[in-house]
């Protein structure tokens, strides 16, 4: 497989799980899920983690798999590039996956005394696929496997802070997120 092949399939795979930050950026809002609570005197959360965001981002990462299901045979014969399609058990573990690793940071970012916003260089840009990635390879073992070849994840662990980087600084400039991290 050439890199760019590589890079194609990772981009594609990676879709369901990056797709839902963007979504819970859009409709966030309203309750919180640690309800307000504290541990110590730190939200266990915070503001930034509602029901309403998590809940968007996990339907809006299964609906793109869908989509992209629908489309793979076409894309994969007009490419030649052999994009995968997504089992349902994948695409849950993909898009749930991104959120319960952003919010698992979040957890850790309270925890380390940062506010709501405050920047965590490594764990902003990684956070989803550290949990997405291990999720989905317990929820659909073959599909993961198959698709996330060792070449796949690495270029998925540099890949993903660079895209990470560059839609959130397009969605502050856009006035849609707080902060451009
Ligand atoms: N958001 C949400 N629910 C989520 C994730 C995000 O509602 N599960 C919304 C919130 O409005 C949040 C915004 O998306 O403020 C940006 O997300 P993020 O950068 O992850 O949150 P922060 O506000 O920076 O909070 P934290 O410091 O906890 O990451
Ligand atoms: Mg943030
Ligand atoms: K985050």
């Amino acid at each position: 497989m050439t890199l760019l092949e590589t890079i194609v399939i990772a981009f594609w795979a990676m879709l369901p799980a990056y797709v839902p930050n963007n979504a819970a950026v859009l409709a966030g809002g309203g309750r919180p899920i640690d309800g307000g609570r504290t541990w110590g005197d730190k939200r266990v959360l915070g503001d930034g983690k509602t029901w309403r965001g998590t809940a968007a981002g996990i339907v809006a990462g299964l609906a793109l798999a869908g989509f992209l299901t629908l489309f793979a045979a076409d894309v994969s014969a007009a490419t030649g590039i052999d994009v995968p399609e997504f089992t349902p058990r994948a695409a849950l573990g993909l898009a749930a996956g991104a959120m319960l690793g952003d919010i698992l940071a979040s957890f850790l970012k309270r925890r380390s005394g940062r506010q709501r916003g405050a920047m965590f260089p490594g764990l902003d840009q990684l956070d989803f696929v550290v949990v997405s990635l291990p999720l989905t390879a317990l929820l659909a073992s073959e599909w993961f496997f198959d698709v996330f070849t060792w070449e796949v994840v690495a270029v998925v662990v540099v890949l993903t802070p660079i895209l990470h980087v560059t839609t959130n600084m397009i969605a502050y400039k856009l006035g849609l997120k707080n902060e451009p991290w």
